[in-house]
């Protein structure tokens, strides 16, 4: 049985945009996975440090036979082969992120990973891409996205 999931994407180093479509490809190219569907790229402002670039950010759907910590695993290997590279500063700039933010129906406090992502509510550049893909969304906790984005404004948020 495949689920469905949706991964946050984002990148403001080394032509964001390119990166983000070659993470599309490779989201594309996962075992046991299709993507689905992506929404708009939209150019967002930073939020962390002020002194980096502006982000690319998208919001991409996946049916998949992995498990979570597999496809987590699967992620970061695609982050690492564009060049991401972990540094000490939090929040910094970085050639791409790809986040889990919802994973079926699944509620994951793991270590490594907890599900729904946990600033999924007060990121704009997150909850409009997936207002793009899934606008009848409600998360596992119950939450609806409609009700998310009235407390999230658009704001520093460009649709390319
Ligand atoms: N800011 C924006 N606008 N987009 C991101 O994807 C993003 N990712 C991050 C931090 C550094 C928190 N800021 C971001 O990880």
């Amino acid at each position: 049985m495949s689920e469905r999931v949706y991964i946050g994407l984002g990148s403001n180093l080394a032509d964001p945009l390119a990166q983000l479509r070659q993470a599309l490809a490779a989201l594309a190219a996962l075992p046991a996975t299709q993507l689905h569907r992506h929404s708009a790229f939209y150019a967002s402002d930073p939020l962390g440090p002020a002194d980096q670039p502006r982000y690319v950010n998208a919001v991409a759907a996946l049916d998949t036979r992995l498990e979570p910590l597999v496809l987590l695993d699967a992620l970061q290997a695609i982050e690492q082969g564009q060049g991401r590279t972990r540094k000490a500063e939090r929040w910094g700039p970085r050639t791409l992120d790809l986040d889990i933010l919802l994973f079926g129906e699944r509620l994951l406090d793991e270590p490594r990973l907890i599900v729904p992502h946990y600033h999924l509510q007060a990121r704009p550049f997150v909850l409009y891409p997936l207002a793009d893909i899934a606008p009848e969304l409600q998360l596992p906790d119950g939450r609806r996205l409609t009700e998310l984005l009235q407390g999230c404004p658009f704001v520093g948020l460009e649709r390319l």
